[in-house]
């Protein structure tokens, strides 16, 4: 048996042809505050693209989810009801291009961590939004042909109604990645003004599915302050890497206790935590300093970060000064991701992390600058330059996005998904 050379991958969900301003999410700031704008679907996508080269680039091994069939007809029959014919409310949902966002799509638990030495991933059900809830059975279609190795086992998700949102409210500490880790499920409680759109019984579910060791994985509580900021995910307010938890003041309800257990399990861990009184939480929430990929590379690790975050001057400093000092974080690297950003998704939401053999992926789904180049003239060719939110309805506007999600499944060789 060849030996598994384990590698933390980055999925990234390319931004679909139906990118549009629908306001579908409360408790998201940026999403709600958008609502009505025009979006430009192609932008987006070329964004995203941009933000895969440049993780490239800097060593990375790229992967890439697809865009989901859109408008989800297999959801309207499922509502007896036929998009022509459907309320706006439920056109919005359909027309959603929400699966972008890769790191709701699905709890992975690397193979070091897990009783069978198998990388297990569970698909998130995304219940607590109705515009989410239809992405698990094509995310799963996707998971199950990319993860089909007998490397990995892929998981339906969990029944509703107990909400998961995915690797946006997990996170994982490790001396290196390919080394057992401590998982951490972060878990909200409903109460504050927004919905906590994680569910701790979920998190539990998850962790037994994947056989984690229960002595080497926690359960941490969002604060009620955090989601009443409008940091809906966790990965909205803090990022781990390695041996690294970056995270602000105010993103646990119990941080003492937390930091406590995970001193604990691993006395390795560094935790860089940033005041509430050098960065608010608004600031944070709106900047997205945490919802950053952090990656280790040779010189050390790396941040990387959206445009929003160099603009914010508090978040820039306190950037700038760890940067200088001894901190963990070596480097910033920044991306624009704003098209997405203006919908609550910056450059962590854009990607869910596998660590795993890259041997052991369908090729469909990892990507270097030469697939990239094939993907971004498709774009260029067929993604829509604008979506007003208010047309979704234009008939000729939903035969164009299927034509252009057609014509990306075909020069991938993946037109079977469209079925499934
Ligand atoms: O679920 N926005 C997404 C953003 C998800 C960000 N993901 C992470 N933090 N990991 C959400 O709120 C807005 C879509 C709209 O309103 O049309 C939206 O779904």
């Amino acid at each position: 048996m060849r030996s598994a050379n384990l590698v933390e991958i980055n999925f990234d969900g390319l931004i679909g042809p139906s990118h549009n301003y629908a306001g579908l999410s409360p408790g998201n700031l940026a999403a709600t505050r958008n609502a009505g704008a025009v979006a430009r679907p192609r932008a987006a996508a070329l964004q995203g693209i941009a933000k895969m080269r440049a993780n490239l680039d800097l060593g990375l091994v790229q992967g890439i989810l697809l865009p989901h069939p859109r408008p989800d007809h297999r959801w309207l029959d499922s509502l007896e009801t036929r998009y022509a014919d459907a309320p706006r409310h439920l056109q919005a949902q359909a027309m959603s291009a929400s699966a972008m966002w890769a790191a709701n799509a699905a709890t992975v638990s690397p193979a070091p961590d897990t009783a069978d030495g198998r990388c297990h991933l569970s698909v998130a059900n995304l219940g607590t939004m109705p515009h989410r809830s239809h992405e698990w059975p094509a995310t799963l279609a996707q998971l199950r042909i990319a993860f089909a190795d007998p490397a990995f086992a892929v998981h339906p998700p969990v029944p509703l109604p107990f909400g998961d949102e995915g690797a946006a409210n997990h996170m994982r500490l490790c001396e290196a990645h390919g080394a057992p880790g401590v998982e951490i499920f972060v878990y909200g409680e409903a109460g504050g003004p927004f919905p906590a759109r994680q569910h701790r019984e979920a998190s539990e579910a998850i962790a037994r599915r994947h056989g984690l060791d229960p002595a080497r994985t926690l359960f941490v509580r969002q604060s009620d302050a955090a989601i009443a900021a409008g940091a809906f995910h966790n990965d909205v307010v803090a990022v781990a890497n390695e041996t690294v938890l970056f995270t602000h003041e105010q993103a646990f309800a119990d941080a003492d206790r937390f930091y406590e257990d995970l001193r604990r399990l691993m006395p390795s861990v560094e935790i860089v935590e940033v005041p509430s009184a050098r960065v608010s939480l608004e600031d944070a929430v709106s900047s997205y300093l945490f919802n950053a990929q952090l990656v280790s590379r040779a010189a050390g690790m790396t941040l990387i970060l959206p445009e929003e975050a160099r603009s914010n001057a508090p978040v820039w400093r306190w950037l700038g000064e760890h940067v200088a000092g001894n901190g963990p974080i070596r480097a910033l690297e920044i991306v624009d991701v704003r098209e997405s950003m203006a919908n609550g998704g910056g450059p962590a939401c854009l990607r869910l992390r596998v660590v795993a053999d890259p041997r052991t992926v369908d090729p469909r789904f990892l990507v270097d600058h030469a697939s990239l180049d094939g993907i971004a003239g498709l774009v260029t060719e067929h993604w829509p330059e604008t979506i007003d939110a208010n047309a979704i309805g234009d008939a000729a506007l939903v035969a164009r996005i299927e034509a252009a999600h057609r014509a990306l499944l075909e020069a991938l060789d993946l037109v079977g998904l469209i079925d499934r």
